[in-house]
């Protein structure tokens, strides 16, 4: 039994996905052939057609499911006999889309066990109606709902993630690796996945859990060893733990040493964690600023911190040497221009290296959705678009009364990258954002985004190979390397 995961654009992807490492490498363990692949119909079905029994694991978050649904359609049609399952953020919340056409099986919450499971029993010719955080649909099409699991208690006892399905699926050497070294987050953002999860897994067990600094040590040292360039480590709340901090700082300098980013909590920078990360080689932090007004920020978000919590960890974190990166949202129920304006006021106090920016997803189920609907701002006609939309749109989902609010708004958010690079811009700024929205905003917001992640966000040398890699010269000059390079299995 092999198992595939599709991921969308592959070719230009330059990120890896840790839930589908770390599934793949106890897939492995047991001896089960596991692969990323392109996700297209046509790539899959000549995959699926020249292979064996073959299952199809979707890993999904909301902005990709609908294609993901479609592909996945089109496989089914032409092959039955396949097996498709979902997993991941998206069909953890909506583990109705079993519903769809070619659904089979849908994982709800941590997938470890419960994929090692179904590959097992479905290897074995064994049923899977029973297998626990899976919602299955029987051969009489009736829908088999199981409850989940508790949350796995030590993360250590799990293999160390697969690097290397993402390395050779891909045309070219990647440049950044990403690295999650803990689940769970203490606080209950409204606009965030973590209050949902918890409800899901109340009385089951710890929600945070953290890999030893040692278990998290042996996967960086094999990235090294691959020629990555940048560890990215993606925990929700990378400094939640002051001890745990310092004895990474100590290892991470002493035996790994490059460039890393992490994401980090305003009222948890101290001088001493920007100190010893900096030392560790702690490249660029991103903070959650999100919004710049009080009452937005703390009773709307739920995001629990003040403006000068937020001011003075920017200032610890540009003291000690470390690229600032802000994570902002604009267009917030109960919200305005005005309010969206004071974000970009306070960043323009922060002085971060780049701000990221985005309109408010307000992704279906979570608290801040419900506020958003309680209130008629959207409906579930708008999902459509976030279901669709590929990572952040560059549209506001939520309705307005008046399409001059909307148009503010929206533009504000494709200036605003620029703006916080140039802070002179800002009264310019103010007035171009009443002119008709139009292609070069658009134009603007990509390029200034793209010269943010690419020059400011990351060290130029990894920004560069990143871009290249994704131009269609390296495109065609990687694949011909990969060709000579990767084992057999992975073409
Ligand atoms: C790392 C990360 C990324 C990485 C990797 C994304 C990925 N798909 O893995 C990158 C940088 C690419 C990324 C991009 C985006 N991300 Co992101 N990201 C995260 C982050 C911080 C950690 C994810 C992670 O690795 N967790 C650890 C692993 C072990 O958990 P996991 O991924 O959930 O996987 C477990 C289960 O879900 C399940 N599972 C997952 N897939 C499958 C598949 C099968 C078949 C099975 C059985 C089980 C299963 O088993 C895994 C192991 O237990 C989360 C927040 C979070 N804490 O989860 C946001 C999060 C997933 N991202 C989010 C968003 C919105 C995005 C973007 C849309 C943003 C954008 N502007 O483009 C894109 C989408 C890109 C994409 N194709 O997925 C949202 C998704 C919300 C939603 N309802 O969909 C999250 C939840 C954050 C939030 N705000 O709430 N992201
Ligand atoms: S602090 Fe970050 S990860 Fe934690 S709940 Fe808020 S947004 Fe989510």
């Amino acid at each position: 039994m092999r198992v595939l995961w599709p991921v969308h654009n592959l070719e230009k992807e330059y990120n890896q996905y840790p839930g589908v490492m770390v599934i793949s490498a106890l897939l492995r363990e047991h001896g089960f052939e596991s692969r990323v692949v392109p996700a297209s119909a046509e790539a899959l079905n000549r995959t699926v057609a020249d292979g064996g029994p073959t299952i199809l694991a979707w890993s999904a978050t909301t902005a990709y499911i609908r294609h993901y649904l479609e592909v996945n359609r089109a496989v089914k049609r032409d092959h039955p006999e396949t097996w498709s399952v979902f997993g991941g953020p998206h069909p953890t919340f909506f583990p109705e889309i079993i519903e769809k056409e070619g659904v089979d099986a849908v994982c709800v919450g941590e997938g470890e066990h419960p994929m090692l499971e179904m590959v097992q029993a479905r290897s074995a010719g064994e049923p899977v109606q029973g297998l626990r955080n899976w919602w299955v649909r029987g051969a009489d099409g009736t829908v088999h709902k199981n409850p989940v699991r508790p949350l796995i208690e030590d993360l250590d006892r799990l293999p160390r993630p697969d690097h290397e399905i993402f390395r050779r699926a891909m045309p070219t050497e990647l440049a950044q690796a990403i690295v999650i070294t803990s689940r769970g987050c203490p606080y209950r953002c409204t606009y965030c996945y973590n209050h949902l999860y918890r409800q899901i897994y109340r009385g089951k067990g710890k929600f945070i859990r953290r890999r030893s600094v040692d278990h998290v040590m042996e996967e960086l040292r094999e990235i090294k060893d691959g020629g990555y360039t940048f560890i990215r480590f993606m925990d929700d709340l990378f400094i939640l733990h002051a001890e745990w901090t310092r004895e990474f700082a100590a290892k991470y300098r002493e035996q790994i040493g490059l460039p890393f980013s992490c994401l980090v909590r305003a009222n948890y920078v101290t001088e001493e964690t920007a100190r010893l990360l900096a030392d560790a080689g702690c490249h660029r932090m991103t903070m959650g600023l999100e919004a710049g007004n009080d009452r937005l920020r703390n009773e709307i978000l739920k995001r629990n911190m003040s403006r000068q919590q937020i001011i003075d960890a920017a200032r610890l974190i540009t003291g000690a040497g470390i690229r600032l990166v802000t994570a902002n949202i604009l267009a917030i129920p109960g919200g305005s221009f005005e309010t969206d304006w004071e974000t970009l006021q306070l960043n323009l106090q922060c002085r971060p290296h780049f701000a990221s920016v985005a309109v408010l997803q307000p992704y279906p189920r979570t608290d801040i959705y419900n506020f958003a609907a309680e209130r008629g701002l959207v409906g579930d006609e708008d999902l459509a678009a976030m279901e669709g939309s590929f990572g952040f749109g560059l549209e506001a989902p939520l309705r307005y009364d008046d399409p001059r609010e909307k148009r503010l708004q929206e533009n504000l958010h494709k200036l605003f990258p620029l703006t916080v690079l140039l802070p002179w811009l800002a009264p310019l700024t103010r007035r171009l954002v009443k002119l008709p929205s139009n292609r070069l905003f658009n134009l603007v917001y990509k390029l200034s985004v793209s010269f943010g992640i690419h020059f400011r966000a990351m060290p130029a040398s990894t920004g560069l190979a990143i871009l290249y890699r994704r131009s269609r010269l390296g495109r065609r000059f990687g694949r011909r390397r990969t060709r000579e390079a990767a084992p057999a299995e992975a073409r």
